[in-house]
């Protein structure tokens, strides 16, 4: 019955010490984690409208450029109300639109341009109908959209915020872990 209730009681000391100390370690931690929670939310909060120069830029596309099967660039981006212009570089080549009513479907020679100014925001996507079997294909984007999803991605400052609450959690923790270890005893064990 009594044995053991000394050591027990002096051992349930030292555990509430530890237990006490640790809470408040923990919750130094939370409370470091939490404010860095918060400064990343706010960073991450700023919505800016995105770059002006929109609409009325004018983005070139090279037709069949040195007599090579191709558009050049393959793939443009444009916003909304921006304007492309084919510039044929070589003959025998169109702009033919998958779908959508757009495009150049006659045959040009080197020299000739068309242009067309995209409002919708989607993806445009056309072939060189003589030349399409040889890849001879391109496609324009309009707006952000076509599988960009970058709007998920953290700016860099919330991300530097959230590295330097992790840095002041793990800090604490350690700090904790150092005086639990090693206790306020500082003595030398006698040998
Ligand atoms: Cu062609």
């Amino acid at each position: 019955m009594t044995d053991g209730e000394g050591i027990d009681g002096s051992a349930d000391g030292g555990e509430v010490g530890r237990r006490a100390f640790l809470r408040t370690a923990a919750g130094a931690a939370t409370a470091a984690g939490a404010a860095g929670t918060a400064a990343a939310q706010e960073g991450g909060g700023n919505e800016s409208g995105g770059g002006g120069g929109g609409g009325g830029a004018t983005t070139t596309v090279q037709v069949g450029p040195g007599g090579e099967l191709v558009f050049e660039p393959e793939e443009v981006q444009v916003e909304p109300g921006g304007t492309v212009e084919w510039v044929w570089e070589s003959g025998g080549h169109n702009v033919a639109p998958e779908s959508g009513d757009w495009g150049h479907e006659s045959i040009e020679d080197e020299g000739f341009t068309y242009s067309h100014t995209f409002e919708e925001a989607a993806s445009f996507e056309y072939v060189c109908t003589p030349h399409a079997s040889a890849g001879m294909v391109g496609a324009v984007t309009v707006g952000s959209g076509g599988g960009g999803g970058s709007s998920t991605a953290l700016p860099n400052s919330a991300k530097s915020l959230g590295v330097a609450a992790m840095a002041a959690m793990m800090s604490t923790l350690g700090l904790a872990y150092f005086f639990i270890r090693f206790g306020g005893d500082y003595e030398q064990p006698s040998e």
